[in-house]
């Protein structure tokens, strides 16, 4: 019988290094009948939003450093009605008010597991913990009762983490805490204007240096990965979402930490002949857009800390490094 993750690369599911999938078909279906088209949405508060002006930008890139195979090129330039956008991702501890007042349970909690990096879990505790592994990439643990609340599995908690980026969300998860904010999920286009800053065609939120005068600007990988995480940022899991500087548009930890959840359907190459005004991506699709890296990319392998670096996962996966932040209609 097929493993379930051997399943995921049945399907054709994008299956990068640092993001592993869950794919249930079911899902799947009820995510696509959710996010066809464009929304507006301005109920929401504006508290710790940046209101951005939009306009044109060129989004994407044609540089070396970027992937092909992603579609992160060619250049073309986007025009973006405004909008508001969250300063930061949507942390534990509003994560936990959207719960109390909804009840509402993420999907890792009801499916009973999710997937831990390898490093985060006690290697003394391994055996009792790993139910399985992702082959190939086998530093993801499926790990049950691993969740929003219990991001490493029973026993973990998220008390000395409550300004850290809420993760082992799903899209459908994030999805639902929008609706109660009475906001909506960054289109892939909006996501990168955001990230840029204001700067035209840099590699990175604040220009094309990655360690400006030997400053780390965000979370990522130093090291060997997966072995040896030096943390010479400062951090070898996700950090506060205040931890670096914000970039030219006041936008904290936008690349790196953890990867963040847009609306659009992932496609290596849709963009390319779509619509460049408010674009909102394919109609359909088995993945969704994820911007902006997480803590376990290292140039070696994964450089999709860059702005214009883009993956993917199935709208029911959820792991120990993805997250989201939310948007508004003006
Ligand atoms: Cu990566």
């Amino acid at each position: 019988m097929k493993s379930e993750f051997e399943l995921f690369a049945a399907a054709g599911v994008p299956h990068p290094c640092c993001v592993p999938s869950k794919f249930r078909l079911e899902k799947l279906t009820a995510s696509r009948s959710a996010s066809a088209a464009r929304i507006r949405v301005s109920s929401g508060s504006t508290d710790n939003m940046v209101k951005l002006d939009g306009g044109s930008f060129l989004m994407g890139t044609d540089t070396k450093e970027g992937f092909q195979r992603d579609g992160e090129g060619p250049v073309r330039e986007v025009a973006l009605d405004p909008f508001y956008i969250d300063a930061y991702p949507v942390t534990n501890s509003q994560f936990v008010e959207f719960v109390k007042a909804t009840g509402y349970q993420t999907e890792s909690e009801r499916l009973g597991w999710s997937f831990v990096f390898q490093g985060h879990i006690p290697p003394e505790r391994y055996d009792e913990l790993v139910e399985a592994t992702v082959p190939g990439a086998n530093w993801w643990c499926k790990v049950g009762n691993a969740d929003w609340s219990r991001p490493e599995g029973p026993d973990s908690n998220i008390e000395s983490r409550t300004s850290h980026p809420v993760v082992h969300v799903s899209w459908n998860d994030a999805l639902e805490y929008c609706r109660w904010a009475g906001k909506r999920l960054p289109t892939e286009a909006e996501w990168e204007y955001a990230a840029r800053g204001g700067l035209e065609q840099k590699l990175y939120p604040w220009g094309d240096e990655l360690t400006p005068d030997g400053r780390h600007l965000c979370n990522i990988w130093q090291g060997e990965f997966p072995v040896l995480d030096l943390a010479e940022d400062g951090y070898s899991a996700p950090a506060p979402v205040d931890a670096f500087p914000p970039n030219g548009y006041g936008l904290y930890t936008i690349t790196g930490n953890a990867w963040e959840w847009c609306q659009d359907w992932f496609h290596p190459t849709y963009h390319v002949s779509a619509t460049r005004t408010n674009p909102v991506g394919p109609l359909d699709g088995s993945a969704k857009v994820m911007k902006g890296g997480s803590y376990l990319c290292h140039k070696s392998y994964c450089n999709r800390y860059r702005v214009a670096a883009r993956t993917s996962n199935t709208p029911d996966s959820a792991t120990t490094n993805i997250s989201f932040r939310c948007v508004r209609d003006v």
